[in-house]
């Protein structure tokens, strides 16, 4: 059985973090990876406060597992939806792009397990000085709001670089790339795309299956004009950023295109104008299936890996 110090600190059996993605990580995806061992994530991008609240509520309903609330640092209440996670004791809390640095002695304070996601060392160094849970290290194989690292480049710089556990997060989607983040120097890993393909996760099947059809190569990186990055899947509107981009759109102009472009993939399944964040791994995934399947078949892989290479030593 696959273990690290990162199943100890959060309270789970299998060192596997569920990405908190916005729309698709709500309390049906988050409890079924608790439930089956792994720390599910409720993403708070997207989400208003009384959204929150409910999906707390509910994810508590359905697990009595640990599992944790990702707030997404673009969002315009940032100071709110911790206030809420805070007040429901909610146990861990993950961040994304941006620097949650001034939150950290709060969230400690109130007990809560903090993992900041990094796409660089500099900033990861600042927040390690604060007294962090942990980091996870996101390559921008990942999808979504990336940085410019890839995984394989960014973990091990981050290992030399801090003494916190680490989690690896971007390219991962089967037990493979569980034994590569070990033996990069992570704890552990968190992955959204593959569990964006699970039964549980609301997602609408369009954006599924656009996941299911997807090849290596069927990604792109949008909008990295406006400072803001993101990686999806290639379809209309990524080329209309594209060719706005060539124009040189403005931040704001780039910004209007995205606005609502999640929600229209996820909720409503618009596969052609809407924003299809998606990693590389995308072309890996050839199934929709149970989260319990998806986390046992990837620790056996990873256990029969990490066995194997054994016999490579001589
Ligand atoms: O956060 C993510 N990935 C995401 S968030 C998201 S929601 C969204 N909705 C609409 C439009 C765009 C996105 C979808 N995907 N990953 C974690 C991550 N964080 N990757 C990179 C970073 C990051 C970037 C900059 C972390 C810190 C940071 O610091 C900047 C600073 O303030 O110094």
């Amino acid at each position: 059985m696959i273990k690290s110090n990162l199943c100890e600190i959060l309270g789970i059996k299998y060192p596997i973090i569920q990405g908190g993605m916005a729309w698709a990580g709500t309390a049906e995806l988050a409890s079924a990876v608790s439930n089956a061992g792994g720390l599910g994530m409720l993403g708070a991008g997207g989400m208003s406060l009384t959204q929150l609240q409910e999906e707390i509520n509910k994810t508590k309903g359905w697990t009595d597992r640990p599992f944790g609330v990702n707030i997404y640092y673009l969002s315009p209440d940032v100071e709110g939806l911790i206030d809420v996670v805070i007040k429901e004791e909610v146990p861990v809390l993950t961040t994304g792009a941006g620097n949650p640095g001034k939150h950290i002695p709060k969230l400690r304070d109130a007990g809560l397990k903090v993992l900041p996601v990094m796409a660089s060392v500099a900033l990861a160094q600042r927040l390690a000085r604060l007294a962090v849970t942990a980091l996870i290290a996101e390559g921008m194989e990942g999808g979504g709001h990336v940085g410019e690292l890839t995984t394989m480049t960014i973990l091990p710089q981050m290992v030399e670089a801090v003494k916190l556990p680490l989690v690896a997060a971007g390219g991962i989607a089967d037990g493979r790339g569980l034994a590569a983040a070990f033996a990069l120097g992570a704890q552990g890993v968190q992955m959204g795309t593959r569990f964006l393909c699970s039964e549980e996760c609301i997602a609408h099947p369009n954006f599924k299956q656009a996941v299911l059809k997807a090849k290596d190569r069927s990604t792109t990186i949008t909008a990295r004009s406006s400072g803001h990055p993101v990686r999806v899947l290639k379809n209309r509107l990524s080329r209309r950023f594209a060719q706005m981009e060539a124009e040189g759109a403005t931040k704001e102009e780039l910004e209007k295109l995205g606005e609502g472009a999640l929600r229209a993939a996820v909720i409503n399944g618009d596969i052609d104008g809407g924003s299809l964040m998606a990693g590389q791994i995308a072309g890996l995934i050839k199934e929709v299936k149970p989260v319990k399947e998806i986390i046992e078949e990837i620790t056996t892989e990873a256990e029969e890996i990490m066995k194997g290479m054994g016999q490579l030593v001589h």
